[in-house]
């Protein structure tokens, strides 16, 4: 039986006849990403099958052992965005520097993607994820508040592939039909809902979290009702906080005394979701990390996001 259905590509082109000074630059970005993360879907679906799982020896940026199936990621990534002649500029999470696209290649936007979030738990089948966030390109200046992102979005290669972006417009899920090969919109206008006790850290560094964050832990404990649920995987913490509500931390600690994700890889186009979805975000000085003026393209940051009630109470005790 016949049943409308709305890919990927009918909607961005939907939201590009609604902006009445589209170019449909940005169309053929999205669609660049998309097939990029189609490949890596298939790949990452492989990973247990074929020699392109485990470490390379390389070290990325942050000194982190660099899984193969990351570097092959980050490789289709750039390679694909650099000659899409829609980018001014790639920044990686897998490399120390930009990635610019040649001379008479450099299109309106920059792109920072964290080609392949949580691929340390690629070898324990754990969901692992790409983000990507879109700023206009300002000159030769790359370090925007994420507040001037124009988009951002994430795909999570769980138990099915999904991709979530937002370009301020609220935020859709849209999921990979591997018989067809097309995202379709699953999931329109994700809203977090405004409570769900379910929070969601790494417990196991509770002796280097601060006095406040331990006095918020020992309440959601006491206070019943509270489930906990933590993956290790940044994408997928995030995304089950979008879709089911609750609150996901990755707070500064004695060991990552700024936080571990990085502002403008994770952070930021986390944040950005969060907030188009309804919900909230917050980092240094309990204020939105939209709001910070970023320093180094990979400067780290606190990261707390999710349902209102739920950040709310942990800033009563942060
Ligand atoms: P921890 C994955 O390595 C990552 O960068 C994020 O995806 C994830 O949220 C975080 O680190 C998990 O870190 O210290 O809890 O293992």
């Amino acid at each position: 039986m016949y049943k409308p259905v709305t890919t990927l590509t009918d909607f961005v082109l939907e939201e590009e006849r609604k902006s009445k000074d589209a170019t449909g630059d940005f169309t053929m970005l999205i669609t660049h990403i998309e097939n990029a993360v189609k490949i890596i879907a298939s790949h990452v679906r492989m990973s247990g099958l074929v020699d392109i799982m485990g470490a390379t020896g390389n070290k990325n940026a942050f000194g982190e052992d660099v899984q193969k199936l990351d570097e092959f990621a980050n490789k289709l990534l750039v390679d694909n965005l650099r000659k899409s002649g829609h980018v001014y500029a790639v920044i990686s999470e897998e490399m120390e520097k930009p990635a610019y696209a040649k001379e008479g290649q450099r299109g309106a936007y920059i792109v920072y993607i964290d080609p392949l979030d949580g691929s340390s738990n690629i070898d324990t089948n754990c969901p692992t994820g790409t983000i990507f966030s879109i700023y206009k390109t300002d000159g030769d200046n790359l370090l925007q508040k994420g507040s001037r992102q124009v988009a951002a979005g994430y795909a999570i290669y769980g138990s099915s592939v999904m991709l979530v972006y937002s370009a301020g417009n609220g935020v859709n899920g849209f999921t990979l039909d591997p018989n067809i090969g097309s995202f379709l919109l699953s999931h329109p206008d994700i809203k977090i809902p405004q409570k769900m006790k379910s929070y969601s850290i790494n417990e196991a560094y509770e002796s280097l979290y601060d006095e406040g964050l331990k006095s918020y832990l020992a309440y959601v404990r006491q206070t019943g009702g509270y489930t906990s649920r933590y993956v290790g995987s940044g994408v997928a913490d995030a995304h089950r906080t979008l879709v089911k509500g609750g609150i996901f931390l990755y707070p500064a600690n004695k060991k990552h005394k700024e936080g571990k994700l990085r502002l403008m890889l994770e952070v930021n186009p986390l944040a950005y979701l969060a907030e188009q979805a309804g919900g909230v975000a917050v980092s240094l000085n309990k204020t939105s990390p939209l709001t910070i003026m970023p320093t180094k393209i990979h400067q780290r940051a606190p990261f707390v996001m999710g349902s209102h009630e739920e950040v709310d109470l942990f800033l009563k005790y942060a």
